[in-house]
């Protein structure tokens, strides 16, 4: 199969300046005319244009209005090669295509009877031939004319200038876009859509219509989105200076979508999953995950539309600055601190596995055969710490300085991350040359810091080191790895009181591969907090006592760091814990984090949702991470001792908690209130862990009492994890209550697929073959085999069964929707982490999938690239 260089960048040899689509919508056959006005590249002698197309049905060509022969070009269902063009031209083509068959779910595509398009990366070449690349931008006007009963609602990119009813059942809409955009961002929706409006007035004083477009049934579950917009537009102008620059800014919520959401100009497409949202309905965390992808994809229209990427190895350009802007936004919206630590613990959950594996990259890829496997985690969450650290060294102002001048610089334009790069440091009259590393390079460095006391001088020096550890493979962006530039905040805390030594907090920048940094006048030695607020995106290796990190997790000032203190605690102490279980040992008990545990919950100086992380174990597959070989079942029995052993310790503690957090009035959506939800649920699970008829009815009285969805949610998923009798019955009456919203339904497959009780695996195949399941929507697969495929113990039984049920659907998937099985199949990426037993069962179904006959070239680039 193909595979696409960087390095083989070229312009175009035609640019395009206007674009003019017709769509005459049928779901079998939709006819699409398209015209385009080129332009040679002047810089580049050829006259031949070829343009790009997949699985379409060419009807006519022609050139300045003149119909050609077959012999005057060539074609296929791929490609369109026209030989000596004029310097500048009109362009013609007429094909059809079938958006009813198409459950790729990119190019045009019907779902729930509505036609939608889905066009980054490549999708555009499946609705007609182009130059599909993002470099190639071009005014559009597009005419769209449908049925007026299945299509009351035509809509695409910008404003709608006409429409006219054509008599014969069908009407047609016109709609022009002023801005140059890639086609990437090229969109139509049309069906039967009711709409919630608002408006926003800008700091210039404009006045810009805003509509949620959704299903009728949904109308009432839009409100928390259009103020999650509202919110997003005034904070890109009050801390960006980014004003929004169309009269209307529309939404459209669908049910099958593969990705979250899509920045299309002026008309985002959403994952219904991204917009819907009632207290009965939707958890506290719907809620924040709405305002944070309705901002993301508001974000983009400066980060990624107005200046776009000169080509897609230059993804993490739009991506990573807007996963960056959009954390920002969410920090400032909500809690910097519990914003950060969910972040963080995101990224060392997915990115950090990704980049020890096979799919390792840098957040700038060198190479690629299907551009969709490189919407990763890499790309978007590495991507924004990389941002992250332009910040935590300019200041806000610096960054600030940085952003007017990209855009002053490159608006309108495609660009590269070289271009941002020498932006910030152009706008701030310094050098992030070394910064280039961070785009080259693929791993995740490790910082080993060791620190030495000198009682006579008053003096600590911490001395630290940085490297790469060996990945398994010949892998892209892991040779002759230099060190990266790396800013360390770093503060001291005074060992008796454990108060803050505010003169010695400072940001380290740590540029070579070792330095020492000393800290002098100090009366005694201090304990040193390092990488605060995780100011770099690296694994810390530092030798601590237990001891010190309990003092560090009751004293640290810096949130992230008390947190992360408690996490490495925690994380030494099951890592111990599950060597015993392996090796059939009784397991210690966990006294240390446990009075550490008893505090925060008592402490008055933090808020809940602080202390609900606190209290949260690490994950199991973090866990793993830290294993020369993973060992999941050793993993999952220290993991349940540990918690059930804390909950023992503090039942009464824990009961009179939850008891008061219970007592809370009917639901409010108040900070405060969804905090104290969060640590609620927190208490439950551990409450319910210890397996007893009393802790069982709480969380079944929970159940059947909740005002909400997240704590009827949060209810569900714990019992569904327990051997409480009233399991099956919550199960049902869940089920019961909510089968007929897709949303709510995926909640009852994903608490179920989350599941590590005995027979969680059959469980998880039964389902699949329920009713409610379907392999057609994206949702629904995530929420059973997407989950279960990240249910540690659960999909690595050591029989392989859970490897056969994943390499099924895989199979099952992949001719259909590819992107979605590619996701799937990504679960056996960690294979060679496993002990050798479970290593052959995995490779067994790489090989399965590998010997497909048509396997689609995205499954086909994560298996290869597994199997190398
Ligand atoms: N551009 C694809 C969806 C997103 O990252 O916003
Ligand atoms: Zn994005």
């Amino acid at each position: 199969m193909q595979v696409v260089y960087r390095s083989d960048y070229r312009p175009p040899t035609f640019w395009i300046d206007h674009v003019e689509l017709e769509f005459d919508l049928d779901p079998h056959n939709a006819i699409v005319t398209t015209k385009i006005t080129v332009r040679r590249n002047t810089d580049q002698p050829s006259r031949t244009l070829e343009l790009v197309g997949e699985q379409l049905k060419l009807l006519s060509v022609s050139v300045d209005g003149v119909a050609l022969n077959d012999d005057e070009y060539t074609a296929s269902s791929d490609l369109l090669v026209l030989n000596d063009l004029p310097a500048r031209c009109e362009v013609q083509t007429k094909v059809a295509i079938s958006p009813v068959t198409n459950k790729a779910l990119s190019g045009l595509y019907q779902t729930s009877g509505n036609f939608c398009t889905q066009c980054e990366a490549v999708g555009f070449r499946r609705i007609t031939y182009f130059l599909d690349r993002p470099d190639v931008m071009a005014r559009y006007q597009v005419t769209i004319r449908g049925d007026k009963s299945t299509c009351p609602v035509m809509l695409s990119n910008g404003n709608r200038i006409a429409s006219q009813d054509l008599g014969d059942g069908r009407h047609e809409v016109v709609w022009e876009d002023p801005h140059v955009k890639p086609c990437y961002l090229f969109a139509l929706v049309a069906g039967n859509l009711k709409c919630h409006r608002g408006s926003f007035t800008t700091a210039s004083g404009r006045d810009v219509a805003l509509e949620i477009w959704v299903e009728p049934q949904n109308i009432d579950k839009c409100q928390h989105a259009l103020v999650s917009l509202q919110k997003s537009m005034k904070w890109d102008e009050d801390v960006f200076g980014l004003e929004y620059d169309l009269d209307v800014y529309m939404i459209v919520a669908v049910n099958d979508f593969n990705m979250g959401a899509m920045e299309n100009k002026g008309l985002n497409v959403f994952n219904s999953k991204y917009v819907l949202a009632s207290p009965e309905t939707a958890t506290d965390d719907d809620y924040l995950l709405i305002e944070a992808v309705i901002a993301h994809e508001y974000f983009h229209n400066w980060t990624g539309n107005r200046v776009t990427c000169r080509d897609w190895f230059q993804l993490t350009l739009k991506e990573g600055l807007t996963v960056f802007r959009d954390e920002q936004f969410t920090a400032d919206q909500t809690s910097a601190a519990v914003k950060r630590i969910d972040d963080v613990a995101g990224l060392r959950a997915g990115q950090f596995a990704e980049d020890s594996g096979p799919m390792a990259h840098p957040i700038r890829p060198e190479s690629y055969i299907s551009m969709d496997n490189f919407y990763t985690s890499t790309v978007y969450r590495k991507g924004a710490q990389i941002i992250r650290m332009y910040h935590t060294l300019l200041g806000q102002d610096g960054f600030r300085r940085g952003m007017d001048l990209y855009f002053r610089r490159h608006d309108g334009c495609a660009v590269t991350c070289d271009d941002f790069r020498q932006a910030m440091a152009d706008a701030n009259d310094t050098n992030f040359d070394l910064f280039d590393r961070w785009y080259s390079q693929a791993g995740t460095p490790e910082l080993f810091v060791t620190s030495a006391w000198d009682e006579s001088a008053g003096r600590l020096t911490l001395s630290m080191r940085q490297s790469y550890p060996d990945l398994a493979g010949d892998l892209p962006g892991t040779k002759d790895r230099k060190p990266v530039p790396l800013p360390i905040r770093v503060g001291l805390l005074d060992a008796e009181s454990g108060a803050e030594l505010s003169q010695y907090n400072d940001v380290l920048l740590l540029e070579t591969e070792s330095a020492d940094f000393q800290f002098e006048g100090l009366d005694r030695q201090p304990i040193a907090s390092v990488l605060r607020d995780f100011s770099a995106p690296v694994r810390l290796r530092m030798q601590r006592s237990d001891d010190e990190l309990a003092f560090l997790m009751a004293h640290d000032t810096d949130a992230f760091n008390r947190w992360d203190a408690g996490q490495t605690l925690a994380t030494g102490m099951l890592l111990k814990m599950a060597q015993q279980a392996a090796d059939g040992q009784p397991l210690d008990e966990p006294k240390l984090f446990s009075d550490a545990f008893a505090k925060i919950l008592t402490d008055d100086s933090v808020d809940e949702a602080f202390k609900a992380l606190a209290i949260t174990l690490p994950r199991e597959s973090v866990l793993g991470q830290e294993m020369d070989v993973i060992d999941p079942d050793a993993i999952h029995t220290a993991r349940e001792f540990f918690r059930r052993s804390v909950a023992g310790s503090h039942r009464d503690q824990l009961t009179a908690l939850h008891q008061s957090l219970a007592a809370d009035g009917p639901y409010s959506n108040d900070q405060q209130s969804i905090n104290r939800r969060r640590l609620k649920n927190v208490v439950l699970a551990y409450l319910v862990s210890l397996d007893t008829p009393e802790t069982d009815q709480i969380a079944a009285d929970q159940f059947s009492g909740a005002d909400n969805m997240t704590d009827q949610q949060a209810a569900l998923a714990i019992l569904a994890n327990s051997n409480a009798e009233q399991r099956i019955a919550a199960l049902d009456e869940f089920h019961r209550r909510y089968h007929g919203d897709p949303l709510v339904l995926d909640k009852w497959f994903a608490v179920q697929a989350s599941s590590s009780r005995a027979g969680a695996l059959s469980e998880v195949r039964r389902l699949s073959g329920h009713s409610g399941f379907t392999i057609d929507n994206p949702n629904r697969v995530r929420s059973l085999l997407g989950v279960f495929s990240v249910n540690q113990s659960v999909f690595h039984q050591a029989d392989g069964k859970g490897y056969e049920l994943l390499g099924d659907y895989v199979l099952l998937i992949q001719s259909g929707n590819p992107q979605l099985a590619s996701r799937l199949v990504s679960a056996f990426n960690s294979y060679r982490r496993f002990d050798t037993g479970r290593q052959e069962l995995m490779l067994r179904q790489l090989k399965r999938i590998a010997s497909e006959p048509n396997l689609c070239k995205d499954v086909h680039e994560i298996v290869q690239r597994a199997l190398k």
